[in-house]
C-alpha cells in the first residue's frame, strides 16, 4: 500500500522543512551532455537555453546519444564545486541527476545511458559530490525530470523519434522513472530534496507515485512544487520569477546567473552582483528561497564569471547572513522602494540599498524599538532613533540617524530590536522617499458583470484588457501631498509584440489625468526572465492635495487591440515632481 504523501501534522512538516527554511540560498547545477555542444550544433548557434539543444536543433536520439562517447570531464573536482557553493554562502546543492535528455549523472541499473556506463570518464560524479557535500555540511538534492525523457521510447517530449500516440508513460515509470528515483535515494546517503520538473500532462496518480517513491525511500527528503498537481512540500515559482509581494507558505525561485541553465559558449548576459544580492534579499523578505544556477562546462569547470559573482554574494553574506539565514518575511506585505525587510523573532532587518544622506525614515512600524544598530558593526553601537506618531493619518514613523558612509556598497543592514512580535501597517504606504509604487498585483479589479474579464498574468500583471469599462484601484496611504510625475509600466516580451496607443485615465479623488500610453523606454524587469521587459510611458503630472488614505483608479478609455494584446499592466509609479 502506498503511503499518503499529503497527510502530515503541521508539527512534523515544520520539522521536515526546518533545514530548508534555515537555508534560504542554494546552488542549482545544470550539467549533462548538452555541455558539450555549448549551444552550437553543426556550426549553427541554437537559440534558447542550452540544455534544450536536443529539442531545439531537432537532433535525433541516435545522434545526440553519441555525445556520451565524448563526455570526459577530466577537470571535474567535486571538492572544488562544493567549495564554490560554500564560499557563496549557499546551504544546499541541487544537481540535475537526469535532465530531459534522459542522461543520468549517476550509476544506474535502470538505464545504461549514464555517466558510468556510457562515457569514457566512467566515474560516478554524484557519488563524489555526495561525499564532499557531507563533509561541507551542504544538503545534497537532486533535480529529476520525471515526465520528459527524450531518450526513453515511453518518456515524454521527444516527438522526433517517438510517436506520442504509441507511448505508455506508466511503462516508462516502471522501467526507468521510479527505479532511478529509488537508485538516487539509496546510493548516496541522506538526500535533502528531489526537485521534479515540467510535470506537463502527468496524472495525479502518477504524481503521487513519484512522490511516494521519495518518501518510501527517505521520509525526510523533501519534494519541490513541480512534482505536479499542487503536490510537493513547497511551491516552485516560474524560472527567474520573483513574486511582486509577500507570499504565504514555503516557496522557492529557481534562477539563472546569465540566460541559460546548461553551459553555453555564447551567453554573456551575466547578472551583476548587486542585482544578485538584492534578489536574494527581496526573495527572503517575501518568505522564499533562492536557488541560483551554475552550468559547468563539459570539462567539468564552473565558468569563471559565475564563480567570481557567487564569491561576492558570499562575502556579503559573511557579514550580513543574519538577515538571511533562518529569516522570515517582512511584516509589511508590500515592496518598499529603499530595500526590503526580513525578520527573525523580535528582530527586524532593514536591508537598505538606497542609503539616505543622514536620516532614514520607516513608516508603519507599530512596535517600540529598543535598540537599533548596523549589522556590520561588531560593537553594536546604538543608532540614534526617534519614534513618533501622526494620528491624523494613523501613521507610525521611525527615524534613524545613519552614518554618512554606508557600511556596504550594495545592501547595508540595520537591525531593529523591538518589543513583541514585529507588526507593521498593512496598508500600501507611500515610501519615505516620496515614491508611490502601485504594482498591478496589488490593485483591485472592478469589471462590468458581463463581457471579457481582466486576468492576472504570471507574476502580477493584469492582462486581457481588450475592452473598456474595467477599473483597477489601489488604496494607498499618502504622507506627503504634492505633485507627482506618473509613469505606467506595461509588459512586453523582448522579441514579442507590444501595443501602445491606449487612452488611460487615472483619478485620485476628483483629480483626473488623461493620457496615451506610448513607448518611451524599455527596462529590464529584475523580477522576471530576461525575455520580459517593462515598457515605460510617462503619462504626465497629477496632484494629491492632502495626506491620508486615497483611492487611485486606473481606467482605459480606449484600448488598441490590433495585435490582440492590449495593455499588459505591470505597475504605476508616482514620482515626486
Ligand atoms: C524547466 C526546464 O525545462 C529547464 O530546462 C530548466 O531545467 C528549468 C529549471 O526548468 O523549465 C521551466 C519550467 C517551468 C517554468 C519555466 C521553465 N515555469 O513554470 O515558468
Amino acid at each position: 500500500m502506498a503511503k499518503r504523501p499529503t497527510k502530515r501534522t503541521q508539527q512534523s512538516q515544520d520539522r521536515r522543512m526546518k533545514w530548508w527554511r534555515e537555508a534560504r540560498f542554494g546552488m542549482f547545477i545544470h550539467w549533462g551532455l548538452y555541455a558539450l555542444p555549448e549551444g552550437i550544433w553543426k556550426g549553427k548557434e541554437i537559440p534558447g537555453i542550452g540544455e534544450w539543444i536536443q529539442k531545439r536543433a531537432n537532433i535525433p536520439v541516435s545522434e545526440y546519444e553519441k555525445l556520451a562517447e565524448q563526455f570526459n570531464p577530466v577537470k571535474f573536482n567535486a571538492k572544488e564545486w562544493v567549495q564554490v557553493a560554500k564560499d557563496a554562502g549557499m546551504k544546499y546543492l541541487t544537481i540535475t541527476s537526469k535532465h530531459h535528455d534522459g542522461f543520468a549523472l549517476f550509476k544506474s541499473d535502470a538505464s545504461p545511458y549514464n555517466i558510468v556506463d556510457a562515457t569514457p570518464y566512467g566515474k560516478d560524479v554524484i557519488a563524489e559530490l555526495a561525499k564532499e557535500c557531507q563533509k561541507a555540511d551542504i544538503k545534497l538534492c537532486f533535480y529529476y525530470s520525471q515526465k520528459q525523457d527524450w531518450h526513453h521510447p515511453n518518456g515524454s517530449g521527444n516527438t522526433l523519434d517517438f510517436d506520442p500516440n504509441k507511448q505508455n508513460f506508466n511503462q516508462y515509470m516502471r522501467e526507468k522513472g521510479l527505479p532511478q528515483i529509488k537508485e538516487i535515494l539509496t546510493q548516496y546517503g541522506p538526500i535533502g530534496m528531489i526537485w521534479y520538473d515540467t510535470p506537463q500532462d502527468i496524472t495525479t496518480a502518477q504524481t503521487k507515485k513519484f512522490i511516494t517513491a521519495v518518501y518510501d525511500s527517505q521520509p525526510n527528503c523533501l519534494v519541490n512544487g513541480r512534482a505536479g498537481h499542487g503536490l510537493g512540500d513547497y511551491q516552485s515559482m516560474g524560472d527567474n520569477l520573483i513574486p511582486p509581494a509577500r507570499v504565504e507558505g514555503d516557496w522557492e525561485t529557481p534562477a539563472t546567473l546569465n540566460d541559460t541553465w546548461g553551459f553555453k559558449k555564447n551567453d554573456p548576459n551575466w547578472k551583476p552582483v548587486d542585482g544578485l544580492i538584492k534578489r536574494l534579499v527581496d526573495i527572503v523578505s517575501k518568505g522564499g528561497n533562492y536557488l541560483l544556477n551554475v552550468g559547468p562546462t563539459a570539462e567539468g569547470v564552473i565558468p569563471k564569471p559565475s564563480v567570481t559573482r557567487l564569491k561576492k554574494v558570499g562575502d556579503w553574506l559573511k557579514i550580513n547572513g543574519d538577515a538571511i539565514y533562518g529569516a522570515s518575511a517582512s511584516p509589511h506585505p508590500y515592496e518598499l522602494s529603499w530595500g526590503a525587510i526580513t525578520t527573525k523573532g523580535r528582530k527586524l532587518y532593514l536591508n537598505i540599498w538606497d542609503w539616505p544622506k543622514s536620516t532614514f525614515t520607516l513608516y508603519g512600524l507599530k512596535n517600540k524599538v529598543r535598540k537599533a544598530y548596523l549589522l556590520a558593526d561588531k560593537t553594536r553601537t546604538p543608532l540614534e532613533k526617534q519614534q513618533t506618531r501622526d494620528t491624523s493619518i494613523d501613521l507610525d514613523i521611525l527615524t534613524l540617524k545613519l552614518p554618512r558612509k554606508k557600511p556596504d556598497k550594495v545592501v547595508s543592514v540595520v537591525v531593529l530590536e523591538v518589543t513583541g512580535e514585529p507588526e507593521m501597517d498593512a496598508t500600501l504606504l507611500q515610501n519615505a522617499d516620496g515614491r508611490i509604487q502601485l504594482e498591478a498585483h496589488n490593485g483591485q479589479i472592478k469589471s462590468p458583470k458581463t463581457g471579457a474579464q481582466l486576468t492576472r498574468g504570471r507574476f502580477g500583471t493584469i492582462e486581457n484588457w481588450l475592452t473598456t469599462g474595467h477599473r483597477v484601484t489601489w488604496t494607498v496611504k499618502v504622507v506627503t501631498p504634492g505633485t507627482y510625475n506618473v509613469a505606467v509600466l506595461t509588459q512586453t516580451e523582448r522579441n514579442g509584440k507590444w501595443e501602445g496607443g491606449h487612452k488611460t485615465k487615472l483619478t485620485i479623488g476628483r483629480a483626473p489625468l488623461s493620457a496615451t500610453i506610448k513607448e518611451q523606454e524599455r527596462r529590464d524587469n529584475p523580477k522576471a526572465n530576461a525575455d520580459l521587459l517593462d515598457v515605460v510611458s510617462m503619462l504626465g503630472q497629477i496632484t494629491i492635495n492632502k495626506p491620508g488614505t486615497h483611492d487611485i483608479t486606473l481606467r482605459m478609455e480606449k484600448v488598441i487591440k490590433t495585435k490582440g494584446i492590449g495593455p499588459k499592466l505591470r505597475a504605476i509609479q508616482l514620482i515626486p515632481a
